[in-house]
């Protein structure tokens, strides 16, 4: 069923007059789709499809950007920047705001679309994702009225280039486009060839809420279109988020190219569970750590470290907690975990599991659908701290787990690893916490909690997650330069 089908058999609610217009757009593209350039859409061809994960029907047909298709669309960024950086930052905020409106007033058309194009539960889209895409605006917004106060001194970078992963396909976007517009600067985004639909909802919106021509450009297909946008010589800052691997591509393809670069990357998040801690928080948060959007988190509380002594009352009540977990329908707001990405990330992940020749494999033991890529919460433990599983990023619903003795112990296996992005540690004495969280390798650390994110707090990782803030004044400043204006002494 494609995008149109399934929005029109849909009982979509009765909705805001201005939402149904975006509504009556999506059904109008029906299911081909072009780019967004220079403020209007392009025609669409069906150069690849947009699937649901969670039964792998098409949704619609999208386009494959090519490489004069990349030119016209920087160079429109080009054009809409000065005009865009002179208009002043409370100009510019007025627009981030209306934008934010949008997205508040659309945010159950986006949370079904999203949840369609990426398998992820409903409620997870609805409640967290897109209250975090609004929230970001809003914050956005509100800065880019501060800027001329607060950094006096900064000017606009200019076209940023900007390619984005499937996990958080709205949210990422946000990430990306609202401290660069904030900023001064016009964007060139290319989503995820997998998740490609709430950007161009999005590029509608900007286009109702009448954003000038060129300031946001979404350009659509695979990883070939990121690597053009990234060699662009108008292209003056990359922002990516991604695989290392892609990563090092592409700091290598910008070395010596003068284009400013922030990366975030993958992880390997410890989450360390002291004997004192409150273990039925702990468990919840696990749950929340390693199970959100299917384990498919660049910070997901991967690699659980728990103390000796409680560590099989643990898993038992792990185990148990497991036990409840819904799986299912992405669109059944009852579910608390749905589809993987695409059929190429199950086997992906079930060939990690499979191949898994130590330590002890729990799996649930629930009914799983007959079709779509769905794989069951895994828990496994007993591995050695080397073991492959102990190391890689499996980016799935797949937690291993080891013991230590100590917390020095618990300090030197979190630190055991090539990514640093984020931690986790749970104890009930606040000293250790504040002893612990210091000496861990990661660009975020959660004290008796997870996965807390805010617009206002910067976040990013250290070594292999990669570098650079996004969020708070480290992701604003990250999207200037200094103004080179002389000033007098
Ligand atoms: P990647 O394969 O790295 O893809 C990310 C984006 O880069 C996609 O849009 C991709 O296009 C594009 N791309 C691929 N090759 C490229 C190249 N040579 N030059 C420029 N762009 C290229 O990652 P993924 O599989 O989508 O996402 C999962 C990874 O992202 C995980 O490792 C995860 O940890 C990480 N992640 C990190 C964070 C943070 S904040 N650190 C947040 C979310 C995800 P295609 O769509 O065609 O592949």
């Amino acid at each position: 069923m494609s995008v149109k089908e399934i929005f029109e058999s849909m009982d979509y609610g009765p909705a805001p007059e201005d939402a149904s217009e975006a509504f009556a757009w999506l059904v109008d593209q029906g299911s081909s789709f072009g780019h967004f350039i220079d403020g209007a859409f392009t025609e669409g061809r069906d150069d690849f499809k947009a699937m649901n994960p969670a039964n792998g029907e098409i949704l619609a047909e999208l386009t494959q950007a090519n490489a004069e298709e990349v030119d016209a669309t920087i160079e429109a960024a080009r054009r809409a920047q000065t005009r865009w950086a002179r208009m002043g930052g409370a100009a510019r905020a007025r627009h981030l705001y209306a934008l934010a409106r949008g997205l508040q007033k659309h945010a159950r058309l986006f949370a079904v679309l999203e949840t369609l194009d990426n398998g992820k539960p409903i409620r997870e889209s609805r409640d967290i994702d897109i209250p975090l895409v609004q929230r970001h605006f809003y914050y956005h917004a509100g800065m880019a009225q501060l800027m001329a106060e607060e950094l006096p001194d900064r000017a606009p970078l200019g076209v940023c280039g900007q390619v984005i992963p499937w996990n958080f396909p709205l949210l990422m976007l946000a990430w990306k486009v609202a401290p660069a517009l904030a900023m001064g600067n016009t964007v060139v985004l290319k989503p995820a060839e997998q998740t490609t639909l709430t950007a161009l909802l999005f590029a509608d919106l900007c286009r109702r809420v009448g954003l000038p021509k060129g300031v946001v450009n979404i350009v659509t297909g695979d990883g070939a279109v990121g690597e053009m946008i990234v060699a662009h010589e108008g292209i003056d800052k990359v922002a990516f988020t991604g695989s290392t691997e892609v990563g090092r591509i592409i700091r290598r393809a910008t070395a010596g190219q003068g284009k400013a670069l922030s990366l975030e990357l993958g992880g390997k998040s410890p989450y360390i569970v002291f004997e004192d801690a409150d273990l039925d928080s702990a468990v919840e948060g696990l749950v929340d750590a390693i199970w959100f959007n299917q384990g498919q988190v660049c910070c997901a509380g991967s690699r659980l470290l728990v103390q000796e002594g409680i560590a099989e009352a643990f898993h038992t009540k792990l185990k148990a907690r497991m036990a409840q977990l819904r799986i299912g329908s992405p669109l059944d707001k009852c579910i608390d975990v749905g589809a993987m990405i695409d059929a190429a990330q199950l086997e992906h992940v079930r060939g990690m599991v499979d191949g898994c020749d130590a330590g002890e494999v729990f799996r649930v033991n629930a009914q799983m659908p007959a079709e779509g890529s769905f794989y069951p919460p895994t828990l496994i433990t007993g591995l050695a701290p080397s073991h492959e599983l102990m190391q890689e990023e499996i980016f799935g619903p797949v937690l291993v787990s080891t013991t230590f003795r100590t917390p020095g112990e618990a300090v030197q296996l979190a630190n055991n690893t090539r990514y640093g992005l984020a931690a986790s540690v749970w104890t009930e004495n606040i000293s250790r916490a504040l002893d612990v969280a210091p000496k861990l390798a990661a660009g975020v650390v959660w004290i008796n909690g997870t996965n807390m994110f805010d617009a206002a707090a910067g976040f990013g990782g250290v070594r292999e997650s990669g570098f650079g803030r996004e969020g708070g004044w480290e992701g604003l400043r990250a999207y200037t330069k200094p103004d080179g204006r002389v000033r007098k002494l």
